[in-house]
């Protein structure tokens, strides 16, 4: 069996079930050997908890990196995550090219934006270097908040399927091959995620929980490239994500004061199941 090799790229946050210390697991558990280059070291994320501590290491990408290159090492995947700035955008882009293998796949989450708003450490111009990353990417994850930003539209929570398809186009025409957009919802209890894939367009619909947990995106992004790297279509990978993301926040809602992040441990093994 071929024994594929992803790299993800984004922070550790040390407590907060998000970004790598969500991924590595993640995307492990599906049998895939995962290469870490992270980004920054943070005490904690920056959603809730205050006076979190921030090691910035975007000058050791480029030096991981050409270590990487003289050993000759390349990727299956690379998956980006939370990125903390335009320069680590550039740096990260340098990486691809260096050292993703020709038929690799390139899937970036522009984790940057929810519920209408960019988060607290990004502006317009992190915007627009996110742009110009998600025109090389193969698979593109956004949520609708941050299609918007990508693509210059107006946020609405309610919509029709001719705001989401326009959505869609306009990320297409940013460059993104294809697309996932999570939480895209036409009914009050229902959510889903529409999947646009080798020119093919079709919508995962399931529950909507009364509760969100912090770090589903990274959950659901994790569990997406476990599955699209072990073979499954992105429709296929989707809904997976989706299920397993779904799964998690039913954990997390059986403890009242879990109020950080999801506790997506507990169901990895509903994950490897679908594999
Ligand atoms: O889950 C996204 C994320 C990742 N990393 C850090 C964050 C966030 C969201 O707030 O703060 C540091």
């Amino acid at each position: 069996m071929s024994y594929p090799k992803v790299l993800t790229i984004q922070d550790i946050s040390c407590i907060g079930q998000c970004s790598l210390t969500v991924a590595l697991p993640i995307i492990s558990a599906c049998g895939i050997e995962t290469c870490v280059l992270p980004s920054a070291v943070l005490s904690t994320h920056t959603a809730g908890f205050s006076g979190y501590t921030f090691a910035d290491l975007t000058e050791e990408m480029p030096k991981i990196m050409n270590h990487w290159k003289k050993e000759g090492i390349t990727f299956d995947a690379i998956y980006t995550g939370y990125l903390g700035s335009t320069k680590q955008i550039d740096y990260v882009k340098d990486i691809v090219r260096a050292t993703a293998k020709a038929n690799a796949k390139i899937i970036i989450d522009p984790a940057m934006a929810d519920n209408g708003k960019l988060y607290p450490a990004f502006d317009a111009e992190f915007v627009n270097a996110m742009k110009g990353l998600c025109a090389e990417a193969d698979y593109v994850l956004p949520n609708i908040t941050e299609a918007c930003f990508l693509t210059d539209s107006e946020y609405k929570t309610e919509y029709d399927k001719a705001y989401i398809d326009d959505l869609i186009s306009k990320l297409l025409a940013l460059g993104a091959t294809n697309v996932v957009l999570t939480g895209v919802s036409y009914q009050t209890d229902k959510t889903g995620v529409e999947v646009y894939e080798n020119g093919k367009r079709a919508y995962y619909e399931h529950e909507k929980l009364p509760n969100g947990c912090h770090g589903t995106g990274d959950i659901y992004a994790s569990a997406f490239v476990g599955a699209l790297v072990r073979g499954k279509s992105a429709y296929d990978a989707g809904k997976i994500a989706a299920d397993y993301t779904l799964e998690c926040i039913k954990v997390t809602a059986e403890e009242d004061n879990h109020w950080y992040g999801a506790k997506f441990e507990p169901a990895l093994p509903k994950l490897i199941e679908k594999l």
